[in-house]
């Protein structure tokens, strides 16, 4: 930004100081880097297709918005592990978040990727980057490392320069600042609607006597949990708030603008393990799909106050297209297609290993063992040490026995003839991204008992489905082996595909649209081979899933490939599922009967 000498100013506060002169309000947008997105991989780096950054940035750059970069390593933002790559968890006892040598080499190599594609891209290079993100609310967690944070700084200038701004953003409150704020990054606080905005920033002047009073994450709305009621925040809460944050000449940052969506695997959880949904519409005011909303208008509203609003029209809300019913077909239960899932075949291990350890780290992988005696009389099959993590799918030999689930269901029973196959599919539902369990192993991550018996001798199979999938080895029919003898209600997992033809020469199709599963129980879709997601409407509160149009084709029929982990309706009713043109993130959910009053929104406290 010049200022009157025309010189670039190099401090936020000289920025601040022009902003009040100019009685400018800047628009940006905050954009995180999750360091797993690009480095999913120990030191293989992607930045291509959806990952493009710097793409990213020339649009923001192209349509006159200026950013505020959240460069990480770690966080947050309910994305799995918070942003960091589970591969630092080869070393099993690494501290994460602090001056740990082995986290501090991989933070150094990655920001040595990272920083230096951003360098040119920065406000006083001609780019868009007036502000970078250090860590992200470093004060809640328990480390409380000032080495990590000095390490942190050093590296963010030695790739950066001196001119950029880097801030911190923590909670509003000393308690917050004291382990997230360091002399020579600013200090900036969030906070949610409906607190006291006073004492809010009155803690951050204990960090930052001078400079400009930022809110970096003013909640417009919250985030959600699979079995508990979607978060909604009153518009009018928010629109109050907002007036006394502008009226003080703060900045803030609205979080979240639009929110998004969680596609594939990469939603997080907190504790206890509560996995976000694949939603993260956060009851924005853009909505998921981008669409306007009450809110939208209300807060643009509280802005026009203190900013001339920009003439013209507000581009719209885009059309949702209801593309109906589509006919799934069973193709093969996860064992049938074993081959086509894990080609190089099983690990053997006396003892069963993490998905860390098979340097596999999202999606599912089978442990396969055999039953040491005759399970006649149904049996504990236990997880003692509550080491499911996070939901794992029992069969044997081939008939289903039930679900063991993470802090939920420690024991089932099963039965079975000594020497049978027992197939438990454990499921990664999103690592912990909040707080000291953010080092959140995957798989079977202690033993298994039968009875009193710990089970041993596993073959564990990696399984790369979405590979399997992409390269269409599912989509070919085997044929379906007779169904065998099902007590239970379960199903044992099991995949399904079905073809979308969208009729050509409709102007404007294919358009956004959504995906519900009607009679479906929980699993994973595909679409064209892109993994939209995760769908649990026994669970909810998610119904349907986002297809934004961009997946679809018009010109041939899009392959659709659903996995059904428990119980699909193809059996007792219609297999199908629906295509619709509206949304259903707020359905019921089965622990509104126990824990509404824990996630009705802005309870949650930071928890350490
Ligand atoms: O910086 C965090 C941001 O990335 C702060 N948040 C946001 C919640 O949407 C988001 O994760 C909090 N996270 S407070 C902890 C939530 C615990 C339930």
């Amino acid at each position: 930004m010049e200022d009157q000498s025309g010189r670039i100013a190099t401090d936020i506060s000289e920025i601040w100081e022009q902003t009040k002169i100019l009685h400018e309000i800047i628009f940006s947008l905050h954009r995180y880097v999750p360091w797993n997105y690009h480095e999913t991989q120990r030191d293989v780096y992607n930045f291509s297709g959806d990952k493009d950054l710097e793409y990213f940035l020339q649009l923001a750059s192209e349509i006159g918005l200026l950013v505020i970069l959240r460069a990480g390593p770690y966080i947050c933002a309910e994305w799995d592990m918070g942003g960091l790559p589970a591969w630092l968890l080869e070393k099993k006892s690494i501290v994460l978040r602090s001056s740990d040598s082995d986290y501090l080499a991989a933070v150094e190599k990655w920001m040595g990727v990272l920083l230096p594609k951003m360098r040119p891209h920065l406000y006083e290079n001609g780019g868009p980057i007036i502000m970078v993100q250090v860590e992200n609310e470093y004060g809640s967690y328990f480390a409380c490392d000032y080495d990590y944070l000095r390490f942190l700084l050093k590296l963010f200038r030695q790739h950066l320069g001196d001119e950029v701004v880097l801030f911190t953003t923590d909670g509003a409150s000393q308690f917050h600042l004291r382990c997230g704020a360091l002399q020579g990054l600013y200090a900036t606080v969030d906070f949610a609607p409906g607190g006291n905005v006073t004492a809010a920033f009155l803690a951050q002047r204990g960090s930052e006597p001078m400079g400009p009073l930022v809110n970096s994450e003013f909640y417009t709305g919250w985030l959600d949990h699979w079995g508990h009621r979607h978060s909604v925040v009153p518009v009018q809460t928010i629109a109050k708030t907002l007036n006394e944050i502008l009226s003080r000449g703060a900045n803030v940052n609205l979080y979240m603008f639009i929110g998004g969506t969680n596609f594939a695997y990469w939603n997080g959880a907190n504790m206890p393990y509560m996995p976000q949904p694949t939603s993260y519409d956060y009851d924005a005011p853009l909505s998921e799909a981008g669409d306007l909303t009450e809110k939208y208008f209300a807060l643009r509203e509280v802005i026009g106050m203190y900013k001339q609003l920009p003439e013209g029209l507000i581009p719209p809300t885009t059309p949702k297209f209801a593309y109906g019913k589509v006919r799934l077909q069973k193709v093969g239960t996860v064992v049938e297609v074993l081959d086509k899932l894990s080609s190089a075949g099983p690990v053997k291990s006396t003892y069963p290993l993490t998905f860390v350890d098979l340097k596999q780290y999202f999606g599912f992988v089978l442990y396969r063992t055999t039953l040491p005696k005759n399970c006649t009389e149904p049996t504990q099959l236990s997880s003692p040490f509550n080491g499911v993590h996070d939901r794992a799918y029992v069969s044997v030999d081939g008939v289903p026995q039930g679900v063991l689930e993470r802090d939920d269901s420690l024991m089932i029973n099963i039965t079975g003839m000594a020497g049978a196959n027992l197939d438990i599919l454990v499921e990664n539902m999103g690592r912990v991204n909040f707080g000291r369990y953010n080092n959140d192993f995957k798989g079977l991550v202690s033993n298994l008992s039968l009875g009193e018996d710990i089970l041993v001798e596993w073959e564990i199979y990696p399984l790369d489905i979405d590979g399997a999938v992409n390269h269409d080895f599912i989509g070919h029919l085997v044929q379906p082996r007779r169904s065998l003898r099902n007590p239970s209600s379960y199903e044992v997992p099991t995949f399904y595909t079905g073809r979308l033809s969208i009729p050509e020469g409709i102007p404007d199709l294919p358009q956004d649209t959504y995906v519900k599963f009607p009679g479906w129980t929980k699993g994973q879709i595909w679409i064209n081979g892109f993994n939209l997601g995760r769908y649990w409407p026994a669970r909810g509160p998610q119904l349907t899933l986002f297809v934004p149009r961009n997946i679809l084709v018009s010109s041939m029929p899009n392959n659709i490939t659903v996995l059904e982990l428990e119980h699909s309706p193809c059996s007792t009713w219609s297999c199908e599922i629906e295509f619709v043109d509206k949304p259903n993130i707020n359905a019921t959910t089965q622990s509104e009967n126990y824990a509404p009053q824990l996630f009705a929104r802005g309870v949650w406290q930071n928890r350490l």
